[in-house]
Parts: structure tokens; C-alpha cells; sequence
């Protein structure tokens, strides 16, 4: 009962110096990239020293938002789906991660529809279900497509709403263990973590809830005292990494790498 935190292995990519024309929601400065680069190479060193294979993928400069590798794909212990950003900017990413999963899966699915959007920010897989959230980037006909894609490894979707105005389902929340989320107020009020327990971010502090739950670690963001001191006394094993740099693209913790076990 831990499939869904405990991982051998991530895959992550190097960010471009393209970076620097990445999507945001607002403009609050461009980031640096080599302030960016020491804060992913912390990131790596954090997953690694868990045990995990970290695979460590070539920057892309054709596509400046490439190092947020989670969007590109949803990784199962059965297999890998390989997602179709809604960020036309981004649609091309998908294939970049494709070769790289076959490498590691038997078995690699597609979403293929025209007119479906989804993106791994948007998917929260817990140790009993797979929720999706409909966003500004994962439409139904995207949602619709992904059950059907993983009914037959015997994985259930429900599909939830991402609040108005936040990028993606799990820039407000993260698996803790599994029982546990991490959420901001405005999404857990909306009831979809119903049966689970819910730590909330502290008032002010909702963008640390992009954390991630990695093997024996809750990898957070820094700079955000009170929810890492409220998750240490709950009993996690907290590091925190630095994301001033990607927090300025709309980017957290999950963001930046794929986490799976393949066949386990
Ligand atoms: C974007 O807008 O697509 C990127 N600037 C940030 C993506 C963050 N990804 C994620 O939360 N999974």
C-alpha cells in the first residue's frame, strides 16, 4: 500500500536557456537560468539520495518549458500514458518523452484525440484512484480518453475540478502517504479529498502545496515556515529546495520530474 509515493526511478531535463520564454499566468521577472540550474541540481541530489535511478534528460531549447517533465506524461506501475498538453506551446513535448519511457515500459499508450487536453500537472494518483482535474489545460474529452486508456490495468479515474485561476489540480495539493494530501483551503473546500485525511497550507503559504511525497521524503519548496513545520510534526521527512526561479513560470515541485517504478 505505497505504490503511489514509493518510486525506483524519475526522469527529468535540464532546463534551456530558453527558459527564460516560458508560459506564465503573470509576469512577475524572468527567470535565471543558472540560479535555476543550481536549484535542479539540489532537486536531483533530493531524489537520489532516496535510493531512486534519477534518469537526467538533455535541456530542449525548442521548447522553453520543457523541464516541467510531469506534464508530458502519467506513469503507472503497469505502464506510461503519454499525455497532449492543452499549452499549444507545449504539444510537441510529449513526443520528446516518449522514446525515453518505451526504453522503460512494455507497455507505452497514447492520448491521441484532436480534441483532447491533458496534462500530468493536472493528475493526482493516490494509492486507490486516479484524480483528474479539468483545468484551463485537461478538458473532458482528455479525461474521457485516459479511462479508457488505463480501465484494463485495473486503475479508476474520477475526474475533479481545478479552481478557477490555478494552472493545474496539483499546484494546489500533493500526496503525502497513503492516506494523506497536502491542500490549499480553496481546493480542499471544494470536497474532492473527501475520505482522505487533509493537512492545509498555512494562510498565506498556498504556494508550497506543489510538494511531492518521494520514497522517505516530502520534498517541498523553501521559504514556506509554517507548512514545513506543521509537516514535521506530523512526522514527514521534510527537504526543501529552492523554486524561486520556476515558482516565477507557475512551476513547483511535482512539476519537475516524472516518478514511477516501471513494472512494479
Ligand atoms: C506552464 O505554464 O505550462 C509552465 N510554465 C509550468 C508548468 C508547471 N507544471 C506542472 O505544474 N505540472
Amino acid at each position: 500500500m505505497d505504490a503511489s509515493y514509493r518510486f525506483t526511478h524519475a526522469i527529468t531535463r535540464k532546463p534551456s536557456a530558453s527558459i527564460t520564454a516560458g508560459l506564465r499566468a503573470v509576469d512577475i521577472g524572468t527567470p535565471d537560468l543558472v540560479k535555476m540550474q543550481a536549484h535542479h541540481a539540489d532537486y536531483i541530489t533530493a531524489l537520489r539520495s532516496t535510493g531512486a535511478k534519477v534518469i537526467e534528460l538533455d535541456a530542449t531549447e525548442a521548447f522553453p518549458d520543457s523541464v516541467f517533465v510531469e506534464d508530458t506524461a502519467l506513469c503507472l506501475p503497469q505502464g506510461a500514458v503519454i499525455m497532449r498538453p492543452g499549452a499549444p506551446s507545449r504539444l510537441g513535448e510529449a513526443a520528446e518523452m516518449a522514446p525515453h519511457l518505451r526504453a522503460l515500459y512494455s507497455d507505452v499508450r497514447q492520448i491521441t484525440g484532436a480534441e483532447s487536453f491533458i496534462e500530468g500537472g493536472d493528475i493526482l494518483t493516490t494509492e486507490t484512484e486516479i484524480l483528474v482535474g479539468r483545468s484551463a489545460r485537461t478538458n473532458a474529452a482528455g479525461i474521457i480518453e485516459l479511462t479508457a486508456l488505463v480501465s484494463d490495468w485495473g486503475h479508476k479515474l474520477r475526474e475533479v475540478f481545478t479552481p478557477p485561476g490555478v494552472l493545474h489540480f496539483k499546484t494546489d495539493c500533493s500526496l503525502l502517504d497513503a492516506e494523506t494530501i497536502l491542500s490549499t483551503d480553496r481546493l480542499a473546500a471544494s470536497g474532492c479529498f473527501a475520505g482522505y485525511r487533509v493537512l492545509h497550507t498555512a494562510p498565506g503559504e498556498e504556494a508550497c502545496a506543489n510538494t511531492i511525497r518521494f520514497n522517505d521524503l516530502v520534498i517541498m519548496p523553501a521559504g514556506f515556515p509554517k507548512t514545513r513545520d506543521l509537516l514535521d510534526h506530523a512526522g514527514y521527512k521534510v527537504q526543501e529546495i529552492g523554486n524561486s526561479e520556476c515558482a516565477k513560470l507557475d512551476g513547483g515541485m511535482s512539476c519537475l520530474s516524472l516518478r514511477f517504478s516501471p513494472g512494479g
